[in-house]
């Protein structure tokens, strides 16, 4: 009797577990563009007609390959909407019983597949580099979970960057050389962008009739939507941007979304580029002298480091992660997170190439969209279900710990040791936005101050308690304090003023 081999929407990889474990000849692997999927949250349109794309295209591949696959299109008359009612109704169609699962990336599908009434076998996903039980057995025992550690574990386990026992050219970690503010001029024309084809255009069409009031422009449309073509994407950017990824990771420009980042996760998280092709291409550029080791090192860690690291802490944590709330924001995410009107050029710059890009690069997300969620006491949740919603790389095991945990600061220090706060002087040193923005970086108090300078010390005031004790934060509090009294006052009352501003609804 034939299996049912659920193939999800991020799961597009011919190495998939569930496929490897399948009979080509006998199984029927299932695929389906449900509304359960593209609702849970408010995608960006991309997002979705990238994954929906995606899917059709790799449904064809399997098919070009033997297999049988059962592939419901969103606008199917009988499509149930749900992953759980697809898995019934093939069930009912091929007289199936048994279903074979890879993992998903989210414990609300995991929950769903276990109550399906069929017998369902669910597989690791073995796509990542760290098994749950590997990662459970690093953690286990430790005070502090810091991906440094994890990090060295897994060039270890890779062979990555290694000389013998010992990491490449000496040294673990070359981040410290990986700090240069914005540079005047990028080399680099950005990723490699493809004309949509007809699949494309087809499910671009639905997109637009569907989902077309969801936050996000859908066109142009430019992803890659299959393996060669994201392969092609990745050679371009090791060929022409790798060599300059370090110096300027954390820098930001008003002129160019990309600068020197790789822009391949949504093409790794959806299945169609493997961790390991990624770091190989990378370490090769760097042995065949293309690329230096602050370059390569860098970027192989964010990949084989913070990657698995934050997967790990996911599935580790458990299904109330998403909940959390250690600092107890409540305030509401405000408007302009979904394009309002805003006076902060940071914050107007990041949210427009959200919304037109479905991408901005990490230092968007955390030191300008994040912190300052972060500072004005924003709900994570609502913080949460916003990184969730707008970015085409958005899949919870990788966004709510990036999110929770490294940006909000919301699971207590799991991830961060300390939080990721700043005020407008690291934005100001790291790109270009404030030199046209409607407030002066300089100014502390008063009109016209730079809200991250305000609320960045009302954020340290409110959290003394928490964070005063912390031996990377005392600086913090010590310059605080010797502040005079009377300052102190006036940049907590504008701080106050300013949130209420902001709660009103005023452009601020
Ligand atoms: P590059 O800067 O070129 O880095 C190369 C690759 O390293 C990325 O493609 C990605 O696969 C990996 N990587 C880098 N940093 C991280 C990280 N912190 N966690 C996991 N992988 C990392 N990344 C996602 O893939 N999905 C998300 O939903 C997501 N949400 C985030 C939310 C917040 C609040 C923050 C602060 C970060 C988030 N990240 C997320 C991590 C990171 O911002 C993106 O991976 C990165 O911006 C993707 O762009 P890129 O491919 O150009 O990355
Ligand atoms: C994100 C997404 C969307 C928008 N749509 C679908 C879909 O219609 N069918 C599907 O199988 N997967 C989709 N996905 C990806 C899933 O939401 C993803 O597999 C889970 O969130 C686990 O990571
Ligand atoms: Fe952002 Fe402040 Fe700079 Fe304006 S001055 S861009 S609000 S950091």
């Amino acid at each position: 009797m034939s299996r049912l081999v659920l193939v999800l929407g991020d799961q597009l990889s011919p190495e998939l577990a569930g496929l490897q474990a399948a009979d080509r000849a006998a199984d029927i692997v299932v695929m389906a563009e449900v509304a359960e999927e593209a609702s849970y949250v408010g995608h960006h349109p991309k997002k979705i007609a990238f994954i929906f794309a995606s899917m059709r295209k790799f449904a064809a591949s399997l098919r070009a390959a033997g297999w049988q696959v059962a592939y419901s299109e969103f606008d199917d008359s009988e499509n149930s909407g749900s992953i759980a009612g697809e898995l019934l109704r093939r069930a009912d169609q091929y007289e199936a019983s048994d279903v074979v699962v890879t993992e998903p990336g989210e414990w609300r599908l995991i929950e769903a597949l276990r109550d399906v009434p069929l017998k369902v076998e669910m597989l690791e996903d073995d796509r990542f580099l760290a098994s749950h039980a590997e990662f459970e057995r690093w953690a286990e025992g430790r005070k502090a979970l810091r991906m440094e550690y994890f990090y060295r574990e897994m060039r270890r386990k890779t062979g990555l960057l290694m000389d013998g026992d010992n990491p490449a050219e000496g040294k673990w970690n070359f981040d410290h050389e990986n700090r240069k503010p914005a540079p005047d001029e990028v080399s680099f024309g950005g990723p490699m962008q493809f004309t949509p084809d007809e699949v494309v255009q087809e499910v671009l069409d639905l997109v637009e009739a569907r989902f077309g009031d969801n936050f996000g422009d859908l066109r142009p449309f430019w992803f890659a939507t299959d393996r060669s073509q994201a392969r092609r994407a990745l050679s371009k950017f090791i060929r022409e941007a790798l060599p300059k990824f370090g110096d300027f990771q954390d820098a930001m420009l008003m002129e160019n979304r990309f600068l020197y980042h790789a822009v391949i996760s949504m093409y790794l998280n959806a299945g169609l580029l493997t961790v390991m092709e990624i770091c190989e291409a990378a370490q090769d550029a760097w042995q065949a002298g293309d690329v230096p080791i602050n370059a390569a090192e860098g970027f192989i860690r964010q990949i084989i480091g913070w990657r698995e690291y934050v997967r790990g802490i996911y599935f580790l944590e458990g299904p109330d992660y998403t909940r959390r709330n250690a600092l107890t924001h409540d305030r509401d995410l405000p408007w302009l997170y979904w394009g309002g009107e805003t006076k902060m050029q940071c914050m107007a710059r990041a949210v427009e190439q959200t919304r037109e890009e479905a991408y901005a690069h990490h230092i968007q997300r955390l030191m300008v969209t994040g912190n300052f969620a972060l500072l004005a006491g924003i709900d994570p949740a609502q913080v949460h279900e916003w990184y969730l919603a707008v970015y085409a790389d958005a899949f919870e095991w990788v966004e709510a710990p990036n999110t929770i945990g490294m940006s909000q600061y919301a699971d207590g220090g799991i991830i961060a040791s300390k939080p990721y706060v700043s005020s407008g002087a690291y934005i100001n040193r790291m790109s270009n936005y404030c030199k046209s923005c409607a407030y002066s970086v300089t100014t502390k108090t008063g009109e016209g101050a730079c809200p991250f300078n305000l609320l960045y010390w009302h954020f340290l005031d409110r959290h003394r308690d928490r964070f005063e004790g912390n031996a990377r934060m005392g600086n913090m509090y010590r310059t605080w304090d010797r502040m005079d009294a009377e300052r102190r006052k006036t940049v907590l009352s504008d701080a106050q003023a300013w949130l209420a501003r902001m709660e009103a609804g005023e452009v601020v």
